[in-house]
């Protein structure tokens, strides 16, 4: 039997993410190496000058709010190796996100042994991130058993532009069809239409929000289904240096909101440890010549 059902089974995962769908780990990320990450960006990152990996999908440079050195637009997937004037983030960022105190973290929350990365996202600034789910990016099959990281930077305050979460049951799925809302169309064109809807719902409902107040070695950690948004910033722009982890349990089905397949699709994993691989997606495989190969399937 696998650890994540011997969990499941014992009831012995974490009772706050099951009911609310959030839980802030405090001080459990080696703090030298959040700091050394830190460091990277603002000396090694920041001054580079060329196109590199964006939120968007796009190579693109440093889009600066105008007047500052601020950078408006997020790398993506900084921690594969993409690209060779920035190794020493890939290292720096690695070693923060493969640490085994966050595997050790997250099997408080869900008993696996293992977890793939699926996406990093670096932001340099204060977001404007609209209420939305990461179900659309990554989630597991069945929905909600993959997990968002919240990873500060730097020390934050209530004014920093902190994300929030509404508290939300893990697992529990709001479809496009629960909404009232129609399958058809693009994929982007489908996302916009759900948000809308979501965020009209559930601010109908006038809803309690949660964040926290989260400093150097502090995590939060959300569900794949558990709505968030960014909550503003005092000053705009304003520097926010931070890490978002999408990942998932490696031995469990996976997909998105909107594809749920029966079966593990086609996959590429780079074992970094004994408990992280990245997961490799296969326009990036293609794009940058980054090889992987499949893990064994834990024995049930
Ligand atoms: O960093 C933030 O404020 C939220 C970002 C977010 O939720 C996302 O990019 O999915
Ligand atoms: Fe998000």
């Amino acid at each position: 039997m696998n650890a994540l059902l011997r969990y499941v089974l014992n009831d012995r995962t974490d009772r706050q993410y099951q009911d609310f769908g959030y839980k802030v780990f405090r001080g459990v990320l080696p703090k030298d190496r959040v700091d050394a990450l830190a460091e990277i960006v603002r000396n090694v990152v920041v001054p580079h000058q060329g196109a590199l990996l964006r939120q968007d999908g796009r190579m693109a440079p440093h889009d600066f709010f105008p007047g500052t050195t601020l950078i408006r637009n997020p790398l993506a997937n900084a921690h594969l190796p993409i690209s060779q004037a920035m190794e020493p983030l890939e290292a720096a960022l690695t070693a923060v996100v493969t640490a085994s105190q966050v595997a050790e973290a997250l099997r408080k929350l869900d008993g696996a042994d293992q977890y793939s990365i699926h996406q990093t996202l670096l932001f340099f600034a204060a977001q404007t991130t609209g209420l939305h789910i990461d179900s659309w990016g990554v989630d597991t099959a069945p929905h909600g058993f993959a997990h968002t990281l919240w990873i500060p930077l730097q020390d934050m305050t209530p004014e920093s532009g902190l994300p929030s979460v509404i508290p939300w049951p893990r697992g529990k799925v709001l479809s496009e069809a629960d909404l009232g809302l129609p399958s058809s169309g693009s994929n982007a064109d489908r996302y916009d239409r759900y948000h809308r809807a979501l965020s009209g719902r559930l601010m109908a409902g006038s809803p309690e929000v949660a964040t926290a107040v989260v400093r150097r070695g502090d995590m939060i950690v959300w569900t794949s289904l558990t709505p968030h948004f960014t909550l503003p910033a005092r000053n705009f722009p304003s520097e926010r240096l931070s890490l978002q982890v999408l990942l998932r349990p490696t031995h469990t089905r996976w997909g998105n909101f909107i594809v749920q397949p029966s079966d593990h699709p086609t996959n590429r994993h780079i074992r970094k440890t004994e408990r992280f691989s990245y997961f490799v997606y296969d326009a990036i495989s293609r794009d940058f010549g980054i090889a992987g190969s499949l893990p064994t399937p834990a024995a049930l």
